[in-house]
């Protein structure tokens, strides 16, 4: 697969995800999509905990790498697409390979929805305790190399050494943005 497989548009910023004015925001959810604490929490309060629970409730739970979509409810965003990042156990239970699955099965979703833009928090980084640079990595090649039709991905951080690492990976200090490649 070629590095200009796609024409997506990848930016790197810090704030708070559920802010965020996109098409479709995504969830570090788990397995369950229970709700929980770190981001999952964040997005529940600020899309309406009870309309949420209900909708994830629907889905029947979501595999380890897989993702779901349900409404954005009280966001601003339309839709949550919901992933479950692995836990991290050292590296060598494939961890990083369902991280980057996370990032591709939600911009697959995101296609099937039909969102032109997406932002991804920093999946696996908080409670899951995945290496943050490491999963930086894995966030900045599979948004590049996976086909879609999405054209803006933001890549939200939540703490300055995250944003630095995302700004260095997308080569484009201080701006954090990379236009189509
Ligand atoms: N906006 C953007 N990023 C945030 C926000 C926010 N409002 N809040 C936290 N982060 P975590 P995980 C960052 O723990 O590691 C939940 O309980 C945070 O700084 O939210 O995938 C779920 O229910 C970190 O960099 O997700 C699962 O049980 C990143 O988001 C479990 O935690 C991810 O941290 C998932 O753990």
């Amino acid at each position: 697969m070629s590095e200009r497989a796609n024409r997506v548009t990848v930016e790197a910023l810090r704030t708070d995800i559920t802010t965020e004015q996109v098409d479709a925001v995504v969830n570090a959810a788990n397995s369950r999509l229970a709700g929980g604490g770190g981001v999952d929490g964040a997005i529940h309060r600020a899309a309406g905990a009870a309309a949420l629970r209900r909708a994830c409730a629907a889905l029947g739970g979501c595999e380890p790498g897989d993702a779901k979509a349900t409404p954005g409810f009280a966001l601003a965003a339309r839709w949550i697409i919901h992933t479950v990042g692995p836990v991290w156990r050292g590296g060598g239970a494939d961890e990083e390979v369902v991280l980057a699955s996370c990032y591709r099965r939600s911009l697959a979703v995101a296609d099937e929805l039909g969102a032109a833009s997406i932002a991804f928090p920093a999946i696996s980084t908080g409670v899951y305790g995945f290496p943050p640079d490491l999963a930086a990595s894995v966030a900045v090649r599979t948004v590049r190399t996976t086909p879609t039709e999405v054209r803006l991905v933001r890549l939200v951080a939540f703490d300055d050494a995250t944003l630095s690492r995302y700004l260095e990976l997308l080569g484009s200090w201080p701006a954090g943005r990379q236009d189509p490649m």
